[in-house]
């Protein structure tokens, strides 16, 4: 017998075993349709006499990613994932999965309501519920414990970290391991089964020994996180429940579950997954992408060595050009030890690791870049040295080329005419440390080709990094909207909030750091440097704190020279620099401004406030494509707390026309800064927000991530 359930999942038998095979492509996520598949195909093979034993498997990649989670926040429609895991679990017949891939959440939510898990290949599993704001809402958190014990449960579900097939056997979670076909490797299992020579683990059915010690120790831990998310605290209650008879402890771990779901945890963090991937969705996306194997970076400082180690690790052949011969060495001793790093990190393999070095090569001249397909520039931020460069580069390297500038502010447009190929130019702004920050900008100059857009999106998916695409401005989309956030910080500095104050404020709404701090790692006497270029341009309207720079005339840079903002003591932090606070009181008493004083909750609106309308402006001018790429700027790339969505999903908490009334109301202290965008303004007369601009722009609906 074989048939195909609506589609989505195929039953067949072969003899007495019956076969459940999961075919919804790309991930065989589990919504309403999936799920009712599964179970009217698990109830017919439960009705065929012939058929003694059941297997489910998954057709593609995986086995399944889990539930679909562009379902959360619709109605609960039958069946639901608990009601089909029950009738697995309380099968006459036994039912064995074969995993392959990945399994995760749901997914491994089925598997553990079967009665024999077979792990295929390199498969990994895990509940990664809590990095969604949620927890195991089918069972995972009642029969994971029953399987692993409490203290192997906590560990996996509060921590959201996935498992290896091998560290699941160990703990108890898979019965087997095999290789090849999860078909054949279900069958082989079941045949054993029936035969007894395997003996089928039914979870439900199994006590969950107390350890108030895991539990205990489990609390500590997640409560000293800042910020400690609600998630993983409420996760560890419902893990706890297990201790209980099944039916209680899955009845606890839905309440709980069903409380998370409503929450603005997981709205964010929903939002935060979708925002990750609705950046590839661009205009120029039916382009075809150039071929490139081989890649010219030409500087080898921080950014070149960075950005070199990030295309070994994604496979590319790179030649890394440093100009003068003498720093060529410590060019490539930088990529190895960034390769170093990486394997040490397990995020390479010994055999990656090897590869990436060998496709490594060094120069200290231009001619290198002639084999390139691609070349990106990462020189220092000088607009002269770099149309210079891009001249020359335009006679050297060969017709299709593509030409890349990593500058973080310079007009790409400049750079472009300065070569012959300008459809052949692009921005591929980087953050360092590029080999690990996520995001790349991709700033589109006015004669950029689609296919060269095409090609920059396609080789960040392959480094796997969240590329952006932005239009050119002063700062693109990050750095324009980080420079407003500064500067109201700045701002409330002068006003009479102390600097700690307001980092811990920040902090305290989820940023690893605030922006003193990180003002004092970046080093003062870099956005010193870049304060100076800017002053000739500056509107002399425009208020000016002269803070940073009177620290900077103590030679105070921050962490590189002990002082700062804060004091520095073999790399750490010893507090604010008595110094500072001093400067910041008799630049107060030179200006003649009264000592105000700001709660924490007015600091973090005011800077959030200046990023949203600097983002507006943005949105409006057309820098940016929708409201959810400047999210994943902001999460991707200048570490805005992930659980808090990104600016424009707190804009829509927040709403249009609150928005207004603090931006009027704080334009009291100065209208130059606090200006209302005309898009607001709109948005907020037509009832309208930024997540149906998301959708109304490209159709790319990130809907289910807020609601
Ligand atoms: N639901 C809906 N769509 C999903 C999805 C999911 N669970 N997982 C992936 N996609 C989409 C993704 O948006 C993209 O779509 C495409 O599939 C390829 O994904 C009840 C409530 C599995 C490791 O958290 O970790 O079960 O952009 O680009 O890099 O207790 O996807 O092409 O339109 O990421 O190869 C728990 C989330 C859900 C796993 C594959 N599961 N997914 O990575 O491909 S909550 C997860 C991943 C749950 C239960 C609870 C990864 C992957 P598009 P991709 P990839």
């Amino acid at each position: 017998m074989k048939d195909n359930v609506s589609g989505l999942v195929v039953i067949e038998t072969e003899g007495e075993i019956g076969l459940i095979r999961l075919a919804k492509p790309p991930v065989n996520a589990i919504g309403l349709a999936l799920r009712t598949a599964i179970y009217e195909g698990f109830k017919t093979l439960q009705k065929d006499p012939a058929v003694r034993a059941i297997v489910l498997y998954g057709e593609g990649r995986f086995f399944s990613a889990g539930a679909d989670i562009k379902d959360f926040g619709k109605a609960d429609i039958q069946p639901t994932l608990p009601h089909i895991l029950k009738a697995l679990n309380d099968s006459e017949k036994p039912v064995i999965v074969a995993l392959h891939g990945v399994a995760f959440g749901g997914a491994l939510e089925v598997a553990l309501a079967t009665h024999l898990r077979v792990g295929v290949g390199d498969l990994r599993i895990g509940l990664p519920e809590v990095k969604l704001g949620l927890l195991p809402g089918a069972g995972g958190a009642q029969r994971l414990p029953r399987l692993s014990g409490l203290a192997g449960a906590i560990d996996i579900i509060c921590s959201g970290r996935d498992v290896s097939a091998r560290e699941a056997l160990d703990l108890g979670i898979l019965d087997r391991l095999a290789e090849g076909a999860p078909r054949e490797a279900g069958i082989i299992a079941a045949r054993d089964v029936l035969a007894g020579k395997l003996a089928a683990r039914r979870t439900d059915t199994r006590d969950v020994a107390e350890d108030l010690a895991a539990v205990k120790a489990a609390k500590a831990r997640l409560k000293a996180k800042r910020p400690a998310l609600q998630a993983p605290l409420t996760a560890l209650e419902a893990v706890c429940a297990a201790t209980l008879p099944i039916d209680e402890g899955l009845a606890k771990e839905r309440a709980l579950f069903m409380e998370l779901m409503a929450g603005e945890e997981r709205a964010a963090l929903v939002h935060a997954f979708f925002a990750e991937r609705a950046t590839v969705d661009i205009p120029e996306k039916a382009a075809h992408p150039r071929q490139i194997d081989r890649i010219a970076v030409i500087g080898g400082g921080t950014m070149g060595v960075g950005i070199a180690t990030s295309l070994l690790i994604g496979g590319y052949h790179v030649d890394l050009i440093e100009a003068q011969s003498e720093r060529v060495a410590q060019a490539r001793a930088g990529v190895e030890s960034n390769l170093a790093g990486a394997l040490k990190r397990g995020k390479l393999t010994e055999q990656a690791h090897d590869a990436a070095l060998a496709a490594l090569d060094c120069a200290d001249s231009l001619d290198a870049a002639g084999r390139a397909d691609l070349v990106i520039e990462a020189i220092f931020e000088d607009m002269s040295a770099k149309t210079a460069l891009f001249t020359k580069l335009d006679t050297i390297c060969k017709p299709g080329a593509i030409l890349a500038t990593n500058t973080s502010y310079l007009d790409v447009n400049e750079i472009a005419a300065a070569t012959k190929r300008p459809q052949d130019v692009i921005g591929l702004h980087f953050f360092s440390p590029a080999h690990i920050m996520r995001l790349i900008e991709v700033v589109v100059a006015k004669e950029t080709a689609p296919d060269c857009v095409a090609s920059a999106f396609a080789l960040a998916r392959k480094l796997g990094k969240v590329p952006v695409r932005a239009e050119v401005c002063d700062g693109f989309i990050g750095n324009r909207i980080l420079t407003q956030y500064r500067r109201a910080a700045d701002y409330l500095l002068l006003d009479g909030a102390s600097f700690t104050e307001i980092d811990g404020a920040l902090e305290d709404f989820g940023f690893a750091m605030g922006p003193f701090a990180v003002s004092d790692l970046a080093g003062l006497d870099i956005a010193k440097a870049t304060r100076d270029r800017k002053a000739a341009t500056r509107p002399a309207e425009e208020r000016y704190s002269r803070v940073a720079d009177l620290i900077c005339d103590q030679g105070w840079f921050g962490r590189k020279t002990g002082q700062g903002y804060y004091v520095y003591e073999g790399g750490k932090q010893q507090g604010g620099n008595p110094g500072a606070f001093e400067i910041v009181a008799a630049e107060r008493r030179a200006l003649n401004l009264p000592k105000r004083s700001f709660t924490s909750e007015e600091i973090v609106s005011r800077c959030l406030t200046a990023m949203i309308a600097e983002a507006v402006r943005v949105l409006e001018e057309g820098i940016a494509l929708r409201p959810v790429d400047i999210d994943a700027v902001e999460l991707f790339g200048y570490g805005f707390p992930r659980h808090r969505g990104g600016p424009m999903h707190q804009a829509d908490l927040i709403g249009p026309a609150e928005l207004i009334r603090r931006i009027e109301l704080y334009a009291n202290d100065d209208p130059q800064f606090w200006q209302v965008p005309h898009l607001l303004r709109d948005m907020a007369r037509e009832g309208r927000s930024f997540a149906d601009l998301n959708g109304a722009l490209t159709g790319h609906v990130t809907k289910g991530s807020t609601k």
